[in-house]
This record gives structure tokens, C-alpha cells and sequence, in this order.
């Protein structure tokens, strides 16, 4: 063991609101855990450089274990991690921080660049339905609305942490009129609308797209009744390591989610689960909207291979 640094505080603080979701969203868990690595290299006392790269890479690990889904945490910490270069402790604290900042304003570029992407999919007058909160998805939105054209929108809750408020909340701040609907609901409402928009927590190499739950039957439905559906995902949602094999791990998260303790006791004993995403196969999604543009899903490997080459390092591993 070579970490004896300790950990910094906000770091720690950082890793417990991701866990808690009090900072959630993919793209959103990502800088939070770029700044916090950027903190950590701020606040280590570490004398040697081989004691600093020891404590961001300590860092990095108690950010990893936070959420299993969103690969985009993974990603973040590989971006600030593979730049962290320097022969003394003040060259790699500048690498660093000035890697964290790079990553955080690489991520705003690619969500304007996604939106006019996503927005030229989008028509005057169309009507949206949304699932769960994205800021990729919101993005598309947000363009659209800035080119002018009348988007109204038709929001799921999203059951059980109800994102669906906070995309309603800032769909409304653009002015896009909203109706808030029960997730059930869901297919009644889909001959009212005109595309189906989700973002992603992790894309995989056959084009598979980790959303929140839930998304897959809406997919799945949207193609029977012939909606449209796309999912906007900048490229730190690709998932390297679905290039060689590896499967994307769903979180499970904890059952009072679902049923608070008191109404579960009165209801008798009964198994609750709570996965907090599903895969949608490729067949069912129409577009993969990206900062790069615009793939179908089943294309998306080769943005994968020229973004990460044949595969993902760990770099936060201990050495
Ligand atoms: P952006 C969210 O997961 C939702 O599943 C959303 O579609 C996805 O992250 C992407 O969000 P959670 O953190 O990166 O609410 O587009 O479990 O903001």
C-alpha cells in the first residue's frame, strides 16, 4: 500500500453526493469527479511526486466506487489521470488542475455541439416525450428552442426518483410548454408526440443503450406505434470497455426508493427490487445523437474505436 496521503475532504464529500444522487446525470457526475480530483491535487500535502500520483490515483478510487452504470466517471477520471504528467509535485498539481478544467469545458462544448446536433432532428411545432432528466437530452431541446422553432413537451416522472420534475422545471424555464404524465401512462400519450428523447448513462459497442429504467419498454413501444426515438449522449457515455467483451454492471439501488419503510411493513413480506437502468437493444432506437453527429446505433463502435482504440485503462489502479 504506497497511499498515505489521505484523502481530501471535498473529495469525500464529492463521492457521498454521488452516491446519495444529490449530484446526478451522467455528464454532471463527471465534473463533479474531474473538480474532485482537481481538488485532491490542490489539498495533498504529498512531498514526492510518486506520493502525489499515489493520492490522486487513492482519489480516483473512492470516486470510481461511488455508481457502477454511468461510464462517464470512469471516463473523467481516465481523462485527468492520463494527463497527470511531471518530474516535481508542482508540475503534476498543474497537470492536474489544468486537466480537470479541460475536461469540464470539453464537456459544456460537447452538450452545445450535441443540442444543434439533436435539434436538427426536431421540427417546428414537434411535441417531445422525455424519461428521467438529461442534460444531453435537455440540450436538444434548448437548440431547437434557440432556432426558433415550438417544441412542447410531454414528460414522464420517472418513477421512482421522479427526474421527470427537474426536466419539466427546466423545460419550462426555456418556455416550452409541458404536460407531466404518470409513467404508465406512457403509451396513451405516444400518438401525441413526435419523437420519443432520452439521454444515456453508458452506450455499448453493439450499439445497446444503458438509460434509466424504464427506457427500453418506452423504446419498444415508440417503435410499435412508429415514434421516433433517440438518445442524446455525448462520447464520454461510450463505454470502452464493451469493446472487449465486457458487459455494463446496472446499479441496484436501495429498496425505500420504491416503498417507504412504514407502508412496506403494512403490505406483509414481499421482495422488492430497485435496477436503476435498463439496456435498449440497438433495433429499437432510431439515432444516437452525438457531439460527432448523428449514429445509428449499430454504427457507434466506429466512433468507439477511433475515440478509445481497442480498449479502456484503469489508472486510478494502484501500481
Ligand atoms: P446527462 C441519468 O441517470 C439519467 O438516466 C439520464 O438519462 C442520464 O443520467 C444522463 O444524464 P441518474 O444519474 O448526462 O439520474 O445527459 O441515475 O445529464
Amino acid at each position: 500500500m504506497t497511499d498515505t496521503e489521505p484523502i481530501d475532504a471535498a473529495v469525500r464529500a464529492t463521492a457521498d453526493e454521488i452516491a446519495t444522487m444529490e449530484v446526478r446525470g451522467a455528464a454532471t457526475i463527471a465534473a463533479a469527479a474531474a473538480e474532485a480530483l482537481a481538488a485532491q491535487a490542490e489539498a495533498t500535502g504529498a512531498a514526492t511526486p510518486e506520493a502525489f500520483r499515489s493520492s490522486v490515483r487513492a482519489a480516483a478510487r473512492t470516486l470510481h466506487e461511488t455508481r457502477p452504470t454511468a461510464v462517464s466517471l470512469p471516463n473523467a477520471l481516465r481523462y485527468v489521470l492520463q494527463r497527470m504528467e511531471g518530474e516535481s509535485v508542482d508540475a503534476l498539481r498543474r497537470s492536474v488542475v489544468e486537466a480537470a478544467a479541460e475536461f469540464v469545458d470539453q464537456l459544456d462544448r460537447a452538450r452545445g455541439d450535441l443540442g444543434r446536433v439533436g435539434a436538427n432532428r426536431l421540427a417546428d411545432g414537434d411535441t417531445v416525450m422525455t424519461h428521467c432528466h438529461s442534460t444531453d437530452a435537455l440540450a436538444c431541446v434548448e437548440a431547437a428552442v434557440e432556432q426558433g422553432k415550438a417544441i412542447e413537451a410531454v414528460v414522464k416522472e420517472t418513477r421512482p426518483r421522479n427526474q421527470g420534475h427537474i426536466t419539466a422545471e427546466q423545460l419550462r424555464a426555456v418556455g416550452v410548454p409541458v404536460t407531466l404524465i404518470v409513467d404508465s401512462a406512457a403509451r396513451r400519450y405516444l400518438d401525441e408526440v413526435d419523437h420519443v428523447l432520452v439521454g444515456a448513462d453508458s452506450i455499448a459497442a453493439d450499439g445497446g443503450v444503458i438509460n434509466k429504467i424504464g427506457t427500453s419498454g418506452l423504446a419498444v413501444n415508440a417503435r410499435e406505434r412508429g415514434v421516433p426515438i433517440m438518445t442524446a449522449a455525448q462520447s464520454i457515455k461510450l463505454h470502452p470497455e464493451t469493446l472487449t467483451g465486457h458487459t455494463v454492471e446496472i446499479e441496484a439501488r436501495a429498496e425505500t426508493e420504491v416503498i417507504g419503510e412504514e407502508t412496506r411493513a403494512e403490505v406483509g413480506d414481499i421482495a422488492v427490487e430497485n435496477p436503476a437502468f435498463d439496456v435498449t437493444p440497438p433495433r429499437y432506437m432510431d439515432a444516437i445523437v452525438t457531439e460527432h453527429g448523428q449514429f445509428p446505433p449499430e454504427s457507434i463502435v466506429t466512433l468507439m474505436r477511433e475515440l478509445f482504440g481497442e480498449g479502456a485503462a484503469d489508472p486510478w489502479a494502484e501500481p
